[in-house]
């Protein structure tokens, strides 16, 4: 089996190829060509798949819907993943029109290689659960109704609908992946829930001494990446394409992530958390909470970590993380930044 990633430099990205390749998959996969080298999440795949040509890297960006055709149309993939996505709802507001390019062309500029090259090439586009937005039902799932609160969420939409036209229209089996939020320890720094972990550890080990975040009331659906990515496999091997919301079915607020970590670790949070405006977003999603027994039922998927194990298992890792940055330090090697300047 052939499969084509495009994003495998991003979370998702480098889970997915990891458990493609162990199911003996040869996985393409496209990286935006970048001043210093991105790829760090797929460095020990392509250490360890490289050499017998079982993973292969390709320049290419979504904008340019010529790159992304001549990819399609040279390594004739089994299923193409589309992962690809300016993916931070805050910066969304910031960039509005890159966001939403990526998220139309690139989605409508892969199912069009796919429509002109071989119909039979399986499609997964990875659809989101801010799509929702403002949506008032407590629970959501297949049937729920969209009301995307920001550019990201309006662009994600865009592509989700765009992949049931071309399911309907040219009968390609394009599925949408309706994911919940996702973390791990290899999640963007950026997102709420590392930016939290990765200052837990810096904390505990008196790199950082402040914590400043912004609406710690909304709540979030959080199960863990890897078990998400396999989601998205056993989606492409069910016999029909069809839509799926992946979730736990259990929703936290950024309040009880910061008392699960900091705790974890012995510490009180409102000892080094502060709410600024700063952190907020023009248009915000305050609940999110999915219902996946659709994909339970019928794909035989469920989450495997609960949500303690994922807190627990992040807060580790970005304590090695400190460790190192605090020998660094010591030796002189780095320069101390007190808090880094995230969005
Ligand atoms: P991520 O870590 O931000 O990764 C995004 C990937 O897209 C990176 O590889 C990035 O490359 C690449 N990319 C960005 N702009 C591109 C462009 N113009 N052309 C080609 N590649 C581009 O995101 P993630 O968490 O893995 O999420 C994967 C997908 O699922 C995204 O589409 C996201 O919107 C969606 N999603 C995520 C979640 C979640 O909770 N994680 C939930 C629902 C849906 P660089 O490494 O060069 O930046
Ligand atoms: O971690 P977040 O930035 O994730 P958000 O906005 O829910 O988006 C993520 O999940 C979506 C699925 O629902 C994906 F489609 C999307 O690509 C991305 O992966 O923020 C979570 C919540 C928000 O309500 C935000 O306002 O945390 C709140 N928050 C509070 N303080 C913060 C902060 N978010 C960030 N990033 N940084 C803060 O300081």
């Amino acid at each position: 089996m052939i499969a084509l990633i495009t994003g495998i430099t991003g979370q998702d990205g480098s889970y997915l190829a990891e458990q493609l390749l162990a199911k003996g998959y040869t996985v393409h996969g496209t990286v935006r060509r970048s001043s210093v080298i991105n790829t760090s999440r797929i460095d020990h795949l392509i250490s360890e798949y490289d050499n017998d040509k079982k993973l292969i890297l390709h320049y290419s960006d979504l904008l340019d819907p010529g790159s992304v055709s001549n990819l399609v149309n040279k390594i004739q993939p089994d299923e193409v993943y589309n992962l690809a996505a300016q993916s931070h709802v805050a910066v969304s507001f910031e960039n509005p029109i890159f966001t939403s390019q990526i998220g139309t062309l690139g989605s409508i500029s892969l199912l069009e290689a796919i429509r002109n090259n071989d119909k039979e090439i399986k499609f997964y586009q990875a659809s989101s659960s801010e799509m929702y937005g403002g949506a008032i039902e407590k629970s959501l799932n297949e049937q729920s109704k969209f009301d995307p609160k920001s550019p990201y969420a309006v662009s994600k939409l865009f592509a989700h609908e765009i992949t049931k036209v071309y399911r309907e229209s040219y009968d390609i089996f394009a599925v949408n992946g309706l994911l919940f939020n996702h973390e791990s320890s290899r999640r963007g720094e950026t997102f709420v829930t590392r930016k939290i972990t990765k200052a837990v550890g810096r904390i505990k080990y008196g790199i950082q001494n402040k914590l400043t975040l912004g609406n710690l009331e909304a709540s979030r659906d959080w199960g863990f990446a890897g078990d998400y990515t396999h989601a998205m496999w056993k989606m492409m091997q069910y016999k029909t394409p069809e839509d799926w919301v992946i979730a736990t079915g259990e929703t936290h607020t950024v309040k009880e992530f910061l008392e699960k970590a900091f705790t974890y670790v012995d510490l009180d949070w409102n000892d080094y958390v502060q709410s600024s405006e700063d952190y907020f977003r023009p248009n915000e999603v305050n609940y999110l909470l999915g219902d996946p027994e659709k994909a339970k039922k019928l794909l035989k998927w469920k989450p495997e970590k609960s949500f303690d194990e994922l807190v627990e298992d992040m807060v580790d890792h970005d304590l090695l993380e400190a460790e190192k940055e605090l020998t660094l330090l010591k030796d002189g090697l780095i320069k101390p930044t007190w808090e880094n300047p995230n969005i």
